[in-house]
């Protein structure tokens, strides 16, 4: 039944290349979600807040140099040291919306060419999401949207090879929404997609690891 032992938040992530929308719709979905009453908090990775979340700040804004393989495994350490805090939460029946993921530290890294099976290998045993929302957008109409800041990876051309790394992290569990439409026609898709996940997760599913 609804309140089941089992009940829970979910976890739903968005990902998709920068301007692509991310940032703001999952501030919307958020302030939607609350509105119908649900307990949702928004999170996003990098969390620049953490000792290892400066180290990785100071690295995208050129501050600093780090060997590629080093700063995967700071973007990794990054979500480590979230997880138990982000389990005890989903299991209090706190969802949780999330922009970016261990996606977005497969496809930013594999980009530069490091293997893949290999980017992937630290984010095993991590809390898999009930939902990844992917945001497509080419990354030719990104970088039309204006507003690449400074930051490292904030390039026509590495996007355009994270967009291709993108798709080869796609499954059949992925929801995809052209993020070309209007903002409120992206905004309803997402409401929909949310609400059913914090439905089925309240009734119960279990949670599970990643790469399920
Ligand atoms: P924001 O602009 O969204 O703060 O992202 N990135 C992010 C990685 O390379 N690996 C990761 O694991 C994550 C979460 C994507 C900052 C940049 O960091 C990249 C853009």
């Amino acid at each position: 039944g609804c309140n089941s032992d089992n009940s829970r938040g979910s976890l739903i992530v968005l990902e998709g290349l920068d301007r692509s929308g991310k940032t703001s719709q999952s501030h919307r979905l958020v302030s939607h979600l609350k509105d119908k009453g649900v307990s949702v908090e928004l999170w996003r990775f990098p969390d620049r807040t953490t000792a290892v979340g400066q180290m990785i700040s100071a690295y995208l804004a050129n501050e600093s140099e780090l060997d590629d393989r080093a700063i995967h495994l700071l973007f990794s350490a990054n979500r480590w040291e979230k997880r138990s805090l982000m389990e005890s939460k989903l299991r209090s029946g706190i969802s949780l919306i999330v922009d970016r993921y261990s996606y977005s530290g497969v496809a930013f890294s594999s980009a530069k060419g490091l293997d893949l099976e290999w980017c992937k290998a630290p984010e095993v045993g991590l809390v898999a999401p009930d939902l990844v929302i992917y945001l497509d957008i080419s990354a030719e109409k990104a970088s039309e949207r204006g507003g690449y800041g400074a930051e490292r990876y904030e390039q026509l051309e590495f996007q355009k090879k994270v967009a291709e790394t993108y798709h080869t992290l796609y499954d059949d569990s992925w929801k995809i929404i052209d993020g070309c439409l209007p903002v409120e026609a992206v905004e309803e898709q997402l409401r929909e997609l949310a609400l059913g996940t914090v439905l089925s997760c309240q009734k119960g599913k279990p949670l599970s690891k990643l790469w399920s």
